[in-house]
Order: C-alpha cells, then structure tokens, then sequence
C-alpha cells in the first residue's frame, strides 16, 4: 500500500496533466504562491487585549463576542500560541501588531511616548523566527480616547497626544524594516465617529485631515516603512457618521500616494472590495487588505473560502498585482480555539490565492477578447470543480505542513497541553 504521501504525490500528477491540458502549470502556480507572505493580525489570539494594562475594554466601538477558554495573557503566550498557528501554515508570513502589544517591563509608557523599546522582545522574536513585521497605531482602548474621538477630537490636547502616537508608531514601523529587512507597514485606523445625526460633518474631517498631515509630515525612509489610513462605514456608536470614512481616506491617499487599506467588513453589506483594487491601483501604487469577513455587519467572522475571498484573490492574482498589494487579515473570533481561528483563516486566503493562480485564466481571457461570453462563463463554471485540492494537498505535503484536517489534532493536542492550562 503506498504511503500517504506517495498517493498525495500520485494525485497531484493527475491534477498537473489536468490543469495543463487547459494551459495551467500548476508547478509554476505553486512557486509562485510560495512567494506570497500573508500578514496575520496579532488580535485574534487575545481578543484585541493588548498589554498594556490600562484597565480599559476593548474600546472604539470594536466588539469581541465569546468566552472560549485558553486566551494568551502575556506576550510569551501570544507569540507561542502564533508559532503553533505558523506551523500548520505553509509558506513564510508577517505578524502585524498594534502599538497596545507594548511591553511595559515596569514601566509606565503612555501611547505618545512609545518607542522601540517597548518592542524589542517582538523584534528578536520575529527575527529568529526569519518573519517580518507590521504596525498599527492603537487609537482605542486609552482614556484619551474614551469618547470615541481622538486625531478629530475638538480638544486640541487630545488631538495632539494622538498626533504623538501616530508619529511615534511610524519610527517604531521602522525600527522593525531596519532590524527586519523587510519593510513594515503601518496601517492607521481611528475610531472616531457619532452615534446619532452630527451637525456638523465638516469640521471633525477638517481637523483629521490637518492631524494626518502632522503625523506624516516626518519623512521615513520608505525601504523601511510606508504607511496607509484604513477608512469604514460605521460603528458601534457611530452609525451615523464615521469621520475617516472610505471617500475621505481615498482622497487622502491618492494625494498623499500613500496607501489605503481596504477592509472587506468596512463597507455595506452587499459591498464587496474586489472590485475596488483594480480602480485604487489605477492612482496608488500599492494599497493593503483588511481581509475579514463581515456577516450583516462588520462583525469581523475568521475568513472562510468564500464567493468574496475568491473575487478578491482572483483580482490580486489575474491582474499581476501581487507586488502592489499587502494582504493582511483581520478578524476576532473568541467562541472557537484562536489558534485554530488563526489557521483556518490564513489557509483559507492562501488556498483562494491558489485558486486563482491556478484558473485558466488566459482562456478566460481569450473568450472575453472575442465577446464569446458563452465560453467565459462556461469555463468559469466547469473550473470550479478541477482537482483544486489534490494540488493544495501537494503544497502542503511539500511545504512540511499538515495536509487536510491533519493539523486540527495539533491544535487539539495544543489545547490539551497548553491552553487548558490557562486560568
Ligand atoms: C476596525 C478596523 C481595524 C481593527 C484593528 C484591530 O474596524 O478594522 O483594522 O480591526 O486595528
Ligand atoms: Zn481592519
């Protein structure tokens, strides 16, 4: 009986002969996916906590529903619990924290005094594990920011204090693409918006534009770092009125060619943001992903292999736009294991990377040349169902990492050993 290895090898032939009948070279699809890193957010294994110890909630109209047991507490615990989520992954990715995963070592340091210090640890972690990092300002969950206002704040105090931080995050972002090699985005988000009718909805945009010109004033070395302002709809507590919405954050980075951060659950509900890629790419050169999965509301569900993910990858792989596009994620789920939330995820975005990678998309091209729209949607259709998973299966098994459900005995054995141990 041939191992299971070998049967997955022998599938995997069949699948490449398949493919390459309809012009796909699956090898070639899978080098390409090996390429890709993919920049997992911090938060979803401590339900956006932080380290701070401020006593705060979980602020800016953010919202992390269950009690599933077993959270990290401590940095030591969230980067152990990542290094088991990375090793059921394939291929090399980013870890993309927010400026409350500060470690204090006794200290007290206020948000707009923050420096590398505070995350040297992260460093030498991400360093001897051979992955980059990325940033985020941490505009919530601070007594500044209480109210839900900070960089539009009418108090110029506050505005300033959240100036500082802003500031202060961009020189840690790069801190991290120097000691890294690899450049560290620094992705802006704000919370700052009103719960009912505003009366006024130009002035708290004036002031945030004045605040984002402050912040980003100071010329970084763009080997090291580049930044990006994240735009949404609404929420909690400020449905009506989002200051930094998707309108004024687009403005913003095509005048400032900065990036724009794109998040699926930022829009309405039927709004989908693969189709915004290729039209912020007409006037920006590179733009970042908030992939998440919003269900009714922005509501930020682990990313499953949906119609939507597709799109977006799709849009990503077929306009030969993976050199302009940082994919990130960003979810929190608490009511399941976070490491499990962590790997589902992530496998889910790069097995609709290499959907995408292995569609037949130049025959899909060619059909649409010819208005043959016929044979378009007919080769869309019968792609869905080629033997996609004998060629993840194959990635996986080449890329050391468990192949099908193999790695949810893992995260189980983790949970057994480790996380249960947690009080
Ligand atoms: C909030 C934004 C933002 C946050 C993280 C924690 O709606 O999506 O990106 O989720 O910064
Ligand atoms: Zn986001």
């Amino acid at each position: 009986m041939a191992t299971l290895k070998k049967k997955i090898e022998q599938a995997y032939q069949l699948a490449k002969e398949r493919y390459a009948a309809i012009g796909v070279d699956t090898d070639k699809a899978l080098k390409t996916l090996a390429g890709i890193s993919i920049s997992i957010h911090c938060w979803q294994g401590d339900d956006v906590g932080g380290f701070e110890n401020l006593g705060q909630e979980l602020g800016g109209g953010l919202a992390v529903t269950g009690n599933y047991p077993g959270k990290a507490r401590t940095p030591d615990e969230l980067r152990m619990d990542f290094q088991k989520a990375l090793s059921l992954i394939p291929g090399t990715h980013r870890f993309n924290i927010h400026a409350c995963y500060a470690e204090m070592s006794g200290k007290k340091v206020d948000r707009n005094e923050l420096s590398v210090e505070q995350f040297k640890n992260w460093i030498a972690w991400a360093k001897q594990l051979g992955i980059a990092l990325d940033f985020n300002q941490t505009y919530f969950s601070h007594p500044k920011a209480a109210d839900g206002l900070t960089l539009s704040h009418p108090d110029k105090a506050i505005r300033k204090f959240w100036i500082e931080h802003g500031i202060r995050c961009r020189e840690i972002g790069a801190e991290f693409g120097k000691a890294l090699g690899k450049t560290c985005l620094t992705n802006l988000w704000i919370p700052d918006g009103m719960k009912d009718t505003p009366a006024d909805r130009r002035g708290p945009r004036e002031r945030l534009l004045e605040s984002l010109d402050e912040i980003f004033k100071k010329k970084i070395d763009k080997r090291y770092n580049v930044d990006s302002v994240e735009g949404k709809l609404f929420g909690i507590g400020s449905e009506s009125y989002v200051v930094g919405s998707h309108e004024f954050y687009l403005g913003y980075a095509v005048s400032r060619q900065i990036l724009l951060t794109l998040d699926a659950g930022h829009f309405h509900p039927t709004e989908t943001i693969a189709d915004k890629i290729s039209a912020c790419l007409m006037y920006l050169p590179e733009i970042a992903l908030h992939v998440s999965r919003g269900i009714r509301w922005d509501s930020d569900h682990v990313v499953t292999l949906t119609d939507d993910l597709q799109a977006i990858a799709q849009e990503i792989v077929w306009n030969g736009y993976l050199g302009r596009v940082r994919i990130g994620l960003d979810y929190f789920d608490a009511s399941i294991n976070r490491v499990a939330a962590w790997v589902i995820g992530t496998r889910n975005m790069i097995k609709a990377l290499l959907l995408a990678l292995v569609a037949p998309i130049e025959k899909l091209r060619e059909a649409e040349a010819n208005g043959d729209f016929t044979a378009r949607l007919a080769l869309m259709e019968e792609a869905k169902t080629l033997p996609f998973g004998a060629v993840w299966d194959y990635y996986c098994e080449t890329m050391g990492v468990p192949v099908g459900d193999a790695w949810l005995a893992e995260v189980k054995r983790y949970e057994k050993d480790v996380l249960s141990k947690r009080k």
